[in-house]
């Protein structure tokens, strides 16, 4: 399988969306989800090439072009051995030990099981990959949370006080109402051609000219998370 995949940039990035779609067009099981989004729309996440990604990529609103193997493993360059990373390590062990106790092979729990791990909450209260971002910042926001060099250029107390706010306002209710407000669907400006436009790759703090630089969450998520801090009074455009 092409080693390209593994390679990690040094800021909040991805495989290059050839690789990961060569991926995801040969993991067997796996389907691909989000699709390339029709002209003047943003794009969707959720999907993936495996069943593991497709549990953090589907609550998290990620890109399948995006959401990567990198984000819970590590490869030996010398060794090609698959290890985990901080983050596969904890999302493991929150898996096989409280969310479904007794299992310890990843095709054990069910789907459901595996995306509450990706959402359990002392796992994203946690900084597994120590950068000082928390995971669930990290997964909101769209930066590996399993790679120390990826973390957004926006401050860690600004998107954990935008994060607090999505999960209240997400609480009560689902995320998809705000997705599929004509504010979130439409795209707009897109200066490198990475499906994330200007305005949102500002928010969540990825580089707009940089086609390197780009959150894993879609836009059509990250849309749907600065229309509620706008709709909370949170102003985030005066902080991009
Ligand atoms: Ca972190
Ligand atoms: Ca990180």
């Amino acid at each position: 399988m092409a080693g390209s995949v593994f390679t990690v940039a040094k800021t909040i990035l991805a495989p290059s969306r050839g690789s990961a779609e060569a991926v995801a067009g040969s993991a067997a099981g796996g389907t691909q989800g989000g699709g390339r989004p029709p002209s003047g729309e943003t794009e969707e996440g959720g999907g993936g090439s495996t069943f593991p990604q497709q549990a953090l990529n589907d609550p998290w609103g990620l890109s399948a072009f995006r959401g990567n193997c990198m984000m819970c493993h590590s490869v030996d360059p010398d060794e090609n051995a698959f290890e985990f990373n901080g983050f596969g390590e904890d999302w493991r062990e929150d898996l096989f030990e409280t969310i479904a106790p007794g299992s310890d092979d990843i095709f054990d729990p069910s789907q459901e099981q595996r995306e509450a791990a990706s959402t359990y909450e002392p796992l994203l209260e946690k900084d597994s990959d120590g950068d000082g971002y928390p995971n669930g910042v990290e997964l909101m926001f769209g930066s590996d949370p399993g790679d120390p060099e990826s973390f957004s250029t926006q401050s860690q107390e600004l998107l954990s006080s935008w994060f607090v706010t999505v999960q209240r306002v997400i609480d009560r209710r689902n995320i998809s109402q705000y997705e599929a407000m004509p504010e979130a669907v439409r795209a707009t400006a897109d200066r490198d051609g990475d499906d994330v436009p200007d305005l949102l790759e500002r928010f969540a703090g990825t580089d707009p000219s940089n086609a390197d630089s780009t959150p894993l969450t879609a836009a059509r998520r990250l849309a749907a998370y600065r229309i509620i801090l706008n709709e909370a009074g949170m102003n985030v455009d005066a902080a991009s």
